[in-house]
């Protein structure tokens, strides 16, 4: 077997991508990004055994965090950079090895490594299958997919200038972990709850991050349709490189949209004020590559998701930083005080023409815990009144798989006395169908990125409270997600530490959960996948038996 990966959802065959990823991913990048793995387990187990106060090497848990990122799904295709990477992780490993003299090590803080094919070759031993029980297997993936996912979130606070050293300390103990063989399945089971939990702490913080910087987002309108100026799109989900681009192109001429993710930007009170910030171009991640010849202009991702792209002229127009890369795409790379230099996207949008319109209308969003707290008087003599039924949590993400339109159907074939509350591109499958509204409240409540996903748990615990319940799982609302990658896995364990229970989950169930790892998590946390639109309404409505 040349590669082997199953960490999202649209892994083939839902086993495993074993000659190239579904996403694009070339089995030299799958290998390199199992060696930088790899390589950050060892330098966890230096940092581990040698007691370092992590506070003390605020570098390398950049460093760390950075790696992860770059090996999530989507984000970073360039061998070169991931190569260049493990390189960088290696020296730093090798450096707190003599720093802090601690010898007599695993292999994973040992090896060294002279050439691209040793690279490749250590690979071949030390990815997915080095793990020969396929539960202790599972468990140990599925903990370094919430990693990922928690760096992900901890590197954009970061940016933001907001840290917090014990998520650093959770991710070396619990990279170093997954090497241990002497943890049992129970003890990996309570790791995977701990990721959970620091799940929840790391998206409190970037929350913290995003709200003091930005303000607190609020009920805003999206326009949808395109002006006729020259412009530049901006995807993602790294809020500090919006607002340099958005400072950079002010007066330019130029006018900047939103893709994917980035489309919660426009409901911070620091971005709306940006006459030349218009709207959001397009859909969900997967539709890029139609969206984006049709956008004519250069494209900003700041981190995943990326489709691999058709033609030399869309690549040539996009630009990655941070996390993302795209061999053969221009990378910018920060200064030393942080400052990234757009001039040269600014330019390239200078020279082409202004996007081409390929819808009109408005989304409505910023629903986030502030703005709906400041709601729930009315939302709460909705529910009393029997006015609101019902509210289904239905965040995640979107993806490719035709089996998706299950999510748009649900959207739609769910009652009028129902309400939406979402997060994620997984909004992309209704938000614009005009589901109306109860009262004054719309029927799809979005909060924001994925990472926002932490508002709706504020927004259910501020409920408990409300109706003076004693369980979370005693309020009016369904757990019905969409996953795609591992930041995803994140708001899942994040939940599932949060007490939540009996959350569906699709439109797979991930292929690297084993038999033996779902069933523990379908016996303590009731999780279960999704069957048909009218079962699944009929049961969550309690028409039909669950
Ligand atoms: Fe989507 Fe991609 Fe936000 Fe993910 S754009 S799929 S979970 O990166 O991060 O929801
Ligand atoms: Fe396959 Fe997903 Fe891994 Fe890409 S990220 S190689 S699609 S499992």
């Amino acid at each position: 077997m040349s590669m082997f990966c199953f960490q999202c959802q649209e892994t083939a065959g839902n086993k495993g991508c074993t000659i190239r990823g579904v996403c694009g991913k070339t089995e030299d990048v799958a290998k390199l990004q199992d060696l930088l793995i790899y390589t950050l387990k060892g330098i966890s187990i230096i940092v581990r055994k040698s007691r370092i106060n992590v506070s003390s090497i605020s570098d390398v848990n950049h460093e760390v965090v950075n790696s992860l990122f770059m090996t999530i799904t989507n984000a970073n295709f360039d061998p070169d950079a991931i190569q260049t990477q493990i390189q960088k992780m290696i020296g730093i490993r090798d450096d707190l090895r003599d720093r802090t003299g601690i010898d007599d090590l695993d292999d994973a803080a040992m090896f060294s490594i002279e050439t691209h094919e040793d690279m490749l070759e250590k690979a071949g031993s030390v990815g997915v299958l080095a793990t020969d029980d396929e539960d202790v297997r599972s468990l140990r993936e599925m903990i370094t997919y919430g990693l990922k996912g928690i760096a992900a979130y901890a590197e954009h606070a970061f940016h933001i200038g907001k840290e917090d050293s014990s998520i650093y300390s959770f991710i070396y103990e619990a990279l170093s972990s997954t090497l241990d063989n002497n943890l049992s399945a129970d003890d990996l089971v309570a790791l995977t709850l701990r990721t959970g939990e620091n799940g929840v702490k790391v998206m409190a913080l970037l929350d913290e991050a995003h709200t003091s910087r930005f303000g607190n987002p609020e009920i805003t309108t999206v326009e949808l349709g395109v002006r006729n100026h020259p412009a530049i799109l901006i995807s993602g989900h790294d809020l500090t490189d919006l607002e340099q681009l958005l400072k950079q192109t002010e007066g330019a001429g130029v006018d900047v949209y939103t893709h994917g993710e980035m489309l919660p930007a426009h409901y911070y009170p620091a971005f709306r004020k940006y006459d030349h910030f218009v709207g959001n171009y397009g859909n969900a991640w997967w539709k890029q590559v139609g969206e984006f010849e049709t956008f004519h202009g250069p494209i900003l991702f700041t981190t995943n998701c990326i489709v691999p792209p058709k033609s030399e002229e869309v690549r040539a127009r996009i630009f990655t930083t941070g996390a993302a890369g795209y061999p053969g795409c221009t990378h910018i790379v920060p200064k030393e005080n942080g400052e990234k230099d757009f001039s040269a996207i600014i330019k390239m949008a200078k020279t082409l023409p202004a996007p081409e319109q390929i819808e009109t209308g408005t989304i409505v969003g910023g629903f986030a815990h502030n703005q709906v707290v400041t709601l729930a008087d009315t939302i709460v003599d909705a529910v009393k009144s029997g006015k609101i039924k019902k509210f289904f949590v239905m965040a995640g993400c979107d993806g490719r798989m035709r089996s998706r339109e299950y999510y748009t159907e649900f959207a739609e074939q769910l009652p009028s006395n129902t309400v939406i509350l979402t997060a994620g591109c997984a909004k992309y499958r209704y938000i614009k169908n005009r589901l109306g509204s109860i009262g004054d409240i719309p029927r799809v409540l979005d909060a924001g990125q994925c990472n926002d996903s932490y508002s709706l748990a504020v927004i259910a615990l501020k409920l408990k409270e409300i109706f003076g319940l004693s369980d979370i799982n005693q309020l009016p609302i369904v757990y019905n997600i969409a996953w795609y990658e591992q930041k995803a896995v994140i708001v899942l364990l994040a939940l599932l530490f949060l007490g939540v229970k009996n959350i569906h989950l699709g439109p797979t169930l991930p292929g690297f959960l084993s038999p033996g790892v779902t069933k523990v998590l379908v016996e303590k946390f009731g999780l279960s996948g999704i069957g048909t639109v009218e079962d699944d309404i009929g049961m969550f409505l309690g028409s039909k038996e669950s």
